[in-house]
């Protein structure tokens, strides 16, 4: 089929003045050009969208009928499109005014031409495709090609996902997500940053908990900072001597988004034995009574953002404040590859809090955060429960036989602790040879 004496009509767009933050969102320019393609008739067959670090997104929408393809500029508000499509049925025109109302821009643009002029391409008609010039084809299998990229400047992990966003706040905080990954199941992001998934999340928990529990052995109050998609609360609530649990979580919506789509981690959120907190976690430590809590758990984000206090010295001095004697506190603490420096300063600030003999590194093996090794402290009050001296073999055990643990095992528990040289360098701990 032919429009006006061409095979088709290519309109080459210039957006002016658009919303840079919707210029820089891959997740709703995708969308958008989709939108657009479906709104003008278009049939679409394969879609991948691309975020390029720090501004733009770059994107093309296959159709059955030619493509959409984009690419932004935020920093500008401009986005240049093209528009081809073959054929009587679509209107490239209706896709051009969708986006110019979806970018939000002031100012739009374009010009058309007409590509493969009958008269010429006429020329070329005697070539014979046999049965195949007329035959009917199957209706195309669109398959969407869209990911979430966590990623610095230099190292990205990329999660591929079925496009949806399930669940979505901008808060005063942070950007809260849900996504549906392939590989992961349902995925949990702060500011495009992995937080957990369904399928790997017991990885992080287990080793963020049980470390600590198993060598207390008593612990009855625990604080968790951060942790509101509540897969840490869960885990302690797995040990029956725990009498409180308080948790304190700045951002309703990670409760929020987690209670929706992330039952197998909220699980334990209504439990009577938590007291859920939404709020502060540096005002409550600040706040709370000396020498009160057995065990606190920081689980926060990355020290970007509201997270960013919970990695100060103040915070920690608090925290140590609020522990009993034996206590114990265990917390992300980056990876030595993707935040080397960040977690190079932080062990210097526990190790100022509890004292070097007291802290300690240990290691886990999260799939889904970039370069999958991650770091955590082990910090002790005063010297007491050290994580491998005081560990009871049969008592882990028998915690392990009744509880259907992922990750954690008893030769995990020590073998967590073992750092490779170049760790131990970043800490500047002795290498032994
Ligand atoms: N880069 C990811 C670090 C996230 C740590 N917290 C995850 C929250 C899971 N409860």
């Amino acid at each position: 089929m032919s429009f006006d004496g061409a095979l088709g009509r290519h309109i080459i767009v210039e957006y002016y003045d658009c919303s840079s933050e919707i210029l820089s969102d891959v997740n709703h320019i995708e969308q958008a050009m989709l939108d657009a393609a479906k709104i003008a008739g278009a049939t679409i067959i394969n879609s991948t969208f691309h975020h390029f670090s720090p501004f733009g997104v770059s994107g093309v929408v296959v159709i059955q009928e030619s493509h959409l393809a984009i690419h932004t500029w935020p920093e500008f508000g401009y986005a240049s499109v093209d528009i081809f499509t073959c054929g009587t049925e679509v209107n490239p025109w209706v896709a051009y005014n969708y986006l110019l109302e979806n970018f939000q821009a002031k100012n739009g643009s374009a010009i058309e031409a007409l590509r493969g002029q009958l008269a010429i391409v006429a020329q070329g008609k005697n070539v014979d495709y046999g049965d195949h010039a007329h035959s009917e084809q199957p209706a195309p299998k669109y398959n969407r090609n869209t990911w979430l990229t966590d990623k610095d400047e230099n190292i990205a992990l990329s999660v591929r996902h079925s496009g949806e966003i399930l669940y979505r706040k901008n808060t005063p905080f942070q950007k809260v997500e849900v996504f549906d990954s392939y590989a992961y199941g349902k995925l949990l992001a702060i500011d495009n940053m992995v937080m957990c998934t369904e399928k790997d999340e017991y990885a992080y928990h287990e080793l963020i908990v049980h470390i600590p529990m198993l060598t207390h052995k008593n612990v009855k109050r625990a604080l968790v900072i951060g942790g509101g998609d509540g897969g840490t609360v869960r885990e302690i609530l797995k040990h029956q001597g725990v009498q409180e649990v308080v948790m304190i979580e700045i951002d309703e919506a990670v409760v929020e988004a987690s209670r929706l789509h992330l039952p197998q981690l909220s699980q334990s959120l209504d439990d009577q034995k938590l007291n859920l907190i939404i709020g502060d976690g540096i005002k409550y430590v600040e706040e709370a009574e000396s020498d009160y809590f057995d065990l606190i758990v920081i689980d926060s984000s990355d020290p970007v953002g509201p997270a960013e206090g919970l990695f100060s010295e103040v915070f920690f001095s608090n925290c140590y404040r609020i522990l009993r004697e034996g206590g114990l506190m265990t917390g992300q603490s980056e990876s030595p590859r993707f935040h080397a420096e960040a977690m190079q300063q932080l062990f210097s600030v526990y190790n100022k809090v509890f004292g070097r003999e007291n802290t300690h590194c240990y290691l886990g093996y999260i799939s889904t955060y970039p370069t999958g090794v991650w770091s955590f402290c082990y910090c002790s009050k005063d010297g007491a429960n050290h994580p491998l001296n005081d560990i009871d073999a049969t008592y882990i055990n028998e915690f392990c036989a009744n509880n259907e643990l992922g990750y954690y095992n008893l030769e995990i528990h020590s073998a967590a602790f073992a750092l490779p040289n170049f760790v131990k360098e970043l800490l500047n701990e002795e290498v032994t040879v």
